[in-house]
């Protein structure tokens, strides 16, 4: 297993549509492998794609607690197929987005079909901080990160902050 290089906003590759896999191949359960790998060492709680420059439609998560064993799950062509009316705020942050948060609006649960590592259909219903994960994962994949729920104003001022940031970081 590798641990891949994550893209930082505003990349272009993160504005972009990923591509749906034909089918989980070895590339593909590879590539998993490898996100859950960069996910675990970037102490995030999911990864998608093109996050590490790779237009497929592949996502992982894991929201074990500190107390649980790791949990990951490994999606290719996760596709929502029911929202809860109700909806929940969540504080987000952001692998590519490093060190800002903010709150977003989203379906408080929601229902998932996706194939696992092993090219099986599933389905997953979630709630709480694994539904707010899997879809700002799925987000990834159609080019659109957390800030884009925002207010131009906040999300600007988070960009803005983020920059100035990544400024600090290249002269240090
Ligand atoms: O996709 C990513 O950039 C990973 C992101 C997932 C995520 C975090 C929080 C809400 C929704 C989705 C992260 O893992 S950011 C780092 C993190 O562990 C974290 C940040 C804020 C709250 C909880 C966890
Ligand atoms: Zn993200």
């Amino acid at each position: 297993m590798a641990v891949l290089p994550i893209l930082i906003a505003p990349h272009p590759v993160l504005k972009q549509v990923a591509k749906p896999v034909p089918a989980v191949d070895q590339r593909i359960a590879r590539l998993m492998d490898d996100m859950v790998e960069t996910m675990y060492e970037a102490s995030g709680i999911g990864l998608a794609a093109p996050q590490v420059g790779i237009l497929d439609r592949v996502i992982v998560v894991d929201v074990h607690e500190k107390d649980e064993a790791p949990n990951p799950i490994r999606m290719a062509n996760p596709e929502v197929v029911w929202s809860s009316p109700d909806l929940a705020v969540c504080e987000e942050g952001c692998l590519s987005i490093p060190e800002q948060y903010a709150e977003v609006t989203r379906p408080s649960a929601v229902r998932v079909r996706y194939l696992d590592r092993d090219g099986q259909e599933r389905e997953i219903e979630a709630s709480g901080m694994l539904a707010t994960c899997i879809q700002h994962e799925i987000d990834h994949l159609n080019g659109v990160l957390f800030v884009d729920h925002l207010s131009m104003l906040k999300r600007g001022m988070i960009m803005r902050r983020l920059q100035k940031q990544q400024r600090q970081k290249a002269s240090a």
